[in-house]
């Protein structure tokens, strides 16, 4: 017992009025936003306290840890409006335009900031040194991105969040596993419980609301890197889905968790494209230098994906769709043609430009995938003389990126023609009262990226801090004791310290499973039925059958993972986390029968997409007691009118549900 001393925690139990989870981009954008509010409040007498909680360290976490080379959502001289009809184009005509306008209409005031606090930013010739916010143009890779030098860029944003609330307002390195409902009203939050991934310790905090933005979910699915290259995704891979497993379990409905995102990437370092594809105009191609793109374009009337394509203009899944249709007809690999783009871009170029440009290109993966970069060094590729290959990744659920899945929210009041069911009270509260989220929580709104979530995270905080003023007289008593919530969180040390002895080798135990062979477990059963890589992204209802009783069961192994030390039970509890995540996934596929994303997934028994009777959210609540899920459809009301140029999906009605 000796060698184990972590069996009994010391608890920490706080009150306080606004805590934020999270300490990723969504989080420190509230952290920014929300002191302002609460010095307003202070100047007329009310004491607000808020408090930051983040698994890991502010400065490196989350999904920009690495830094980024282009900031995506930056809207400048174009129109918010076109912005939501962007949004709408690529996720496949379903999306809550009061949101994304919501984050169009402000996000550009945040990226003003960054430059501020000390983000270089690419400007234009000429323009160089002149800021944004005074008309400095920036150097745009396409309508709405633009480039930065962005090795640092979660420091300086960091730096900002800790400034505006005070590093002894911010816990770090505890892991938030549940939140818990009120004792007198099971509809509204009432406090968060976690553990120390550093001491024997346990947090519970009480408070009047809270923001969940623990990020996205990665490692769900078998990832394509496996053997020595494990630990390697393009998402981060310390983002375990808590975002929508703690919101689900807390009763809050979540949408679209179906749209994943399949994003293509350089193979096996995972280096993203847009730079390549918008700035320097790479062109991808399949084995035999052919443009897929134009050649397969007939395909996409097979099942009506065309009525979602212009042209060459076409979804993100669409995209793909084109790619996978070469790959799967084995006329792969698929290649960037980087070289020809570098010569092309370096024919006017003096000697120092073009070594300018080369150093360009390895920046833009050394700023936020560095093991691109590794990639290429092992294996000779200079990429102005070899082509890379590129290859659609495993998929990972969000709602920041070019995918939508998350969690259904209240949005703004003043969009004109919001229906009822988006508006109903707080801005991006969730149907729980005091449960607030942001970044890749928010569901039904994708295209956000590292400024939109940090902006959506500035407008929960605002919303947050009007709901705290409201309920100030409130006071939060927990359903349940906090023995019971110590019992839970720990059971996975008790169950190794029961029956550690039994085994002479501390892996194998007829009475626990380690974490991480856990996680195998749920990658196998999602990889081979849920639609990942080894089948090409396709699954079908009996498939979907087989997965959900290989995951109930699961499930009921969950009770019987182990963790030997504190760096096991945040493993254990992270893939808990995955599991009910994956969980809502295969649920949300299952029941929508259709393929709206092909290029994301297919269900193979219901190929066309099918606007008649799905083009509607789909929407989805969890019951923790029972383990049961309900789904329903919820009815996709347009806010912002098509475009000419809009494909002609975008304008056929929605189902009337
Ligand atoms: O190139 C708990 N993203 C890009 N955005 C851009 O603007 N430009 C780009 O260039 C982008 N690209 C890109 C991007 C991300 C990655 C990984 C790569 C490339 C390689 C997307 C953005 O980064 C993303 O949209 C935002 O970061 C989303 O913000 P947010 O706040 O929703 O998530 P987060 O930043 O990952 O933060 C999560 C936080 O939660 C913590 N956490 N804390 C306590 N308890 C728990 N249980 C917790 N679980 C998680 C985390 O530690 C973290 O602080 S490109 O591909 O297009
Ligand atoms: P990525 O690097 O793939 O994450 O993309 C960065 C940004 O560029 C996102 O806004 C993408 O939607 C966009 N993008 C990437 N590739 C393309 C492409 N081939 N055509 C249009 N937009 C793209």
């Amino acid at each position: 017992m000796s060698d184990y001393p972590f069996g009994n925690p010391e608890i920490v139990e706080e009150e306080i009025d606004i805590l934020l989870i999270g300490g990723g981009m969504a989080s420190c954008g509230a952290a920014f936003e929300v002191m302002k509010w609460v010095e307003a409040a202070r100047a007329d007498g009310v004491d607000l306290k808020v408090k930051l909680v983040d698994k890991a360290a502010v400065d490196r976490s989350g999904a920009v840890a690495m830094g980024l080379s282009a900031i995506n959502t930056y809207v400048g001289e174009n129109d918010p409006m076109d912005y939501v009809r962007y949004v709408r184009g690529d996720l496949m005509g379903i999306t809550r335009e009061d949101l994304v306008f919501d984050v169009g209409r402000h996000v550009d005031d945040s990226v003003h900031n960054f430059e501020k606090w000390g983000l270089p930013i690419w400007k234009q010739p000429g323009d160089e040194g002149k800021p944004l916010k005074d008309g400095g143009k920036p150097v745009r890779t396409g309508r709405w991105q633009i480039m930065i030098n962005g090795e640092s860029y979660k420091w300086i944003v960091a730096e900002a969040a800790k400034k505006a609330l005070g590093s002894e307002n911010i816990q770090e390195r505890v892991f938030i596993v549940r939140l818990e409902v009120d004792r007198n009203d099971p509809t509204r939050v009432a406090a968060a419980a976690g553990f120390s991934v550093r001491e024997n310790r346990l947090y519970v905090y009480k408070f009047k609301c809270c923001l969940l933005a623990a990020g996205g979910a990665v490692n769900v699915f078998r990832p394509r890197s496996v053997g020595e290259g494990t630990g390697r995704a393009w998402y981060p891979v310390w983002n375990a889905g808590s975002t929508y497993a703690m919101a689900a379990e807390c009763g809050a409905e979540l949408t679209l968790m179906e749209n994943r995102f399949v994003p293509a990437r350089f193979k096996d370092g995972y280096g993203p494209v847009g730079a390549w594809f918008l700035l320097f105009k790479a062109q991808a191609m399949n084995a035999f230098g052919e443009d897929y793109q134009k050649k397969n374009y007939e395909d996409l009337k097979t099942y009506g994906y065309d009525a979602y394509a212009v042209g060459p203009k076409m979804g993100t899944c669409l995209r793909n769709h084109l790619m996978m249709k070469e790959l799967k007809e084995g006329r792969g690999p698929i290649f960037i043609d980087t070289p020809s783009a570098m010569a092309r871009l370096a024919e006017n170029m003096t000697p120092e430009e073009i070594r300018h440009l080369e150093a360009e290109a390895w920046e833009d993966f050394l700023d936020m995938t560095i093991g691109q970069c590794g990639v290429w060094a092992g294996e000779n590729i200079e990429p102005d003389k070899q082509m890379s290959e590129l290859m659609p990744t495993e998929p990972y659920l969000l709602g920041s990126h070019a995918g939508c899945a998350g969690i259904w929210c209240s949005g703004p009041e003043d969009v004109p023609g919001t229906p009822d069911h988006y508006h109903w009270g707080y801005n991006r509260m969730t149907t729980i009262k005091g449960l607030f989220t942001a970044g890749d929580g928010v569901g039904a709104s994708g295209h956000k990226f590292s400024s939109g979530s940090f902006t959506e995270g500035r407008i929960a905080a605002k919303s947050m801090v009007k709901f705290a003023l409201d309920n100030r007289d409130w006071k939060p008593e927990m359903a349940r004791p906090v023995e019971a919530i110590v019992e839970e969180i720990y059971r996975p040390v008790r169950t190794f310290l029961a029956h550690k002895d039994y085994t002479t080798a501390i892996d194998v135990n007829p009475h626990y499973i380690t974490p991480k062979m856990f996680q195998f477990r749920l990658q196998k059963v999602m990889d081979e039925y849920v639609a990942g890589v080894s089948t090409m992204y396709q699954t079908n209802a009996k498939m979907l059958e087989v997965a959900e009783r290989k995951l109930e069961m699961l499930r009921e192994d969950s009770l019987k993972m182990r963790a030997k030390d504190l760096h096991e039970l945040l493993r254990a509890w992270e893939n808990y986390h995955r599991l009910i995540t994956a969980f809502a996934h295969m649920k949300h596929i299952q029941f929508r029968e259709e393929s709206r994303y092909p290029g994301y997934y297919y269900r193979a028994d219901f190929m066309e997409i099918d606007d008649k009777n799905w083009k509607c959210f789909v929407n989805s609540t969890f019951d923790r007691h029972t383990g049961k899920w309900q789904l329903r459809r919820v009815p996709y009301v347009q806010l912002v009118i098509p475009a000419n140029d809009e494909p002609e999906g975008i304008s056929r009605p929605a189902s009337p549900v």
